[in-house]
């Protein structure tokens, strides 16, 4: 498949997927949607990608569903939003969780409505300092979807995420920081470059195990403490099984640096 609304390339283990419809603010239409799956697909299936990076063109992040596509004329049945969320949105967030290797995002602009929930979905998120989130369902009618329900009250607590999700009003990339929504908030002209060394370091580390790290952390949410103790001895049976464990001891014992493989 040739890509016409998303730029994706992999290099030195790092697969960068960038949406790139900036006249739109990248919001998503079936096919951008479509790329997406694709590139999520080649992501998946290589050997070679141990870290995502997931950023937008332009001056802005996502700003969600296109809406220009849900301009229904009067009289006209409904579109099935249920059904897109299902096709799209639904499995987008699910892979961007359950991708066994860490996910960065780089908030380059605005996020608006799913745009500003899909960063939630994945592990690190960075944001340039004038990027903003808006969780603008409330405006149309709608409610926060893309996972936003789950991730907003476990991230920021139900005071704010009620707020945020009644209000729709404009959360900073700072303010979102101090709430603990995203990991950092970084100045505008290094937002892509620091994104890229930190996604170039995690390459070099024992992704496999970090996978595993994700997979507990997120397991934590709903579990009891005996079964996440449970599940901590289980996945650290695989941690100790592995490649890297065995390199990343070998290394530190020979006082050399670790070779690391994400097996
Ligand atoms: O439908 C389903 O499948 C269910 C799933 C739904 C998920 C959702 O995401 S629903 C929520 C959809 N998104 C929104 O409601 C956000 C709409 N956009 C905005 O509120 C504002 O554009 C922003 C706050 C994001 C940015 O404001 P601003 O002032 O910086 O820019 P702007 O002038 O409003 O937008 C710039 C252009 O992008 C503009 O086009 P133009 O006039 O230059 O030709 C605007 O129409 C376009 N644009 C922005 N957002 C969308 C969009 N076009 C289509 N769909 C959009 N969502």
């Amino acid at each position: 498949m040739s890509f016409e609304h998303i730029l994706f390339s992999i290099d030195a283990g790092v697969a960068l997927l960038s949406l790139n419809r900036p006249e739109q603010l990248n919001s998503f239409n079936g096919r951008m949607h479509e790329e997406v799956q694709e590139a999520l697909r080649l992501v998946r299936r290589s050997n070679d990608v141990r870290v995502l990076l997931l950023t937008a063109e332009g001056r802005g992040f996502c700003a969600g569903q296109d809406l220009a596509d849900r301009n229904v004329v009067p009289g006209a049945e409904a579109p099935d939003l249920g059904e897109s969320i299902e096709r799209y949105y639904n499995p987008l967030v699910h892979t961007l969780r359950d991708l066994p290797i860490p996910v960065i995002c780089a908030v380059n602009g605005v996020a608006a409505g799913a745009g500003a929930n899909i960063p939630l979905a994945c592990d690190l998120v960075l944001a340039a300092r004038s990027a903003s989130f808006i969780q603008a369902f409330c405006k149309i009618g709608l409610i926060p979807d893309s996972g936003g329900t789950y991730a907003l009250p476990r991230l920021v607590g139900m005071a704010r995420a009620k707020a945020l999700a009644m209000l729709g009003e404009r959360l900073s990339a700072e303010q979102a920081e101090q709430w603990g929504l995203i990991y950092r908030c970084v100045e505008d002209a290094e937002l892509r470059d620091e994104a890229i060394k930190l996604a170039r370091h995690l390459a070099t580390q024992p992704t496999y195990g970090l996978g595993l790290i994700k997979r507990s952390l997120h397991a934590s949410l709903d579990n009891s403490f005996e079964q996440q103790l449970t599940l901590e001895r289980d996945l650290q049976r695989l941690a100790g099984r592995s490649e890297d464990y065995r390199e990343g001891v070998s290394a530190f014992m020979a006082k050399r640096t670790a070779q690391f493989k994400g097996r």
